[in-house]
């Protein structure tokens, strides 16, 4: 199977470190999302990254629904609950975490545009949609919805969009007064899925 990304989209991270954790072998097909000439339409109409191709050639994205097919597959170990209603939840919080790489994306975009065209009303506005969502996931690991040492889908795409704020600089005091989150994404940053999937320094 091959998986088709950038080594800096936390979506691509999310699942190459499903892929990795569960021992799936794969093939990492380099692809630059951004730059005017790539690849990434021919299996993404929508150029987006990352896309997954099966070896009997089907093609799967966006990060959600591959995360769904990957479980589909039934490698050890699951990501998501067995009971139906459980694991919409743990879905629910990981179209939060993507949000929160959504927004970040935006605000890495926006800053990279001429100091002029810049609009700090949109910023800011990305800024408050990465602070509710984080103060949101805070709170599940306060209402018992989520553990510090818990590996599921939610707690992965959480761990990836919080590196991804760390790496691009957004939101750098993301840490203070989130105890439970600061404490399980650095569970998770100590696995070697995490420390392979690590995106290359600028
Ligand atoms: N909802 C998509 C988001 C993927 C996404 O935004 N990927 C970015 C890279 S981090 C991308 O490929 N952007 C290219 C573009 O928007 O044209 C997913 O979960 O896969």
């Amino acid at each position: 199977m091959k998986l088709i990304g950038s080594y800096t989209s936390p979506f691509v991270r999310k699942i190459s470190v499903i892929l990795l954790e569960k021992g799936i072998t794969f093939e990492f097909v380099n692809e630059q999302p951004y730059n005017a000439i790539n690849g990434v339409a021919q299996y993404n109409p929508l150029g987006k990254v990352p896309a997954l191709v099966t070896d009997e050639g089907e093609v799967w994205y966006d990060s959600p629904i591959i995360a769904q097919y990957i479980d589909l597959l039934n490698a050890e170990p699951p990501m998501l609950p067995a009971e139906p209603r459980a694991a919409l939840k743990i879905r629910q919080i990981e179209a939060l975490a993507d949000g929160i790489m959504d927004a970040a994306l935006v605000s890495v975009r926006e800053q990279a545009r001429p100091a002029a065209q810049q609009s700090e009303t949109e910023l800011l506005r990305q800024r408050e949609k990465i602070s509710r969502g984080l103060d949101t996931l805070e709170s599940y690991f306060s209402d018992g919805t989520l553990h510090i040492d818990e590996m599921n889908l939610a707690t992965v795409a959480i761990a990836c969009a919080i590196s991804y704020l760390n790496f691009r600089r957004v939101s750098p005091g993301w840490c203070v007064d989130r105890p439970q989150l600061v404490k399980m994404v650095e569970n998770l940053f100590q696995r070697e899925s995490f420390a392979r999937t690590e995106p290359p320094k600028d």
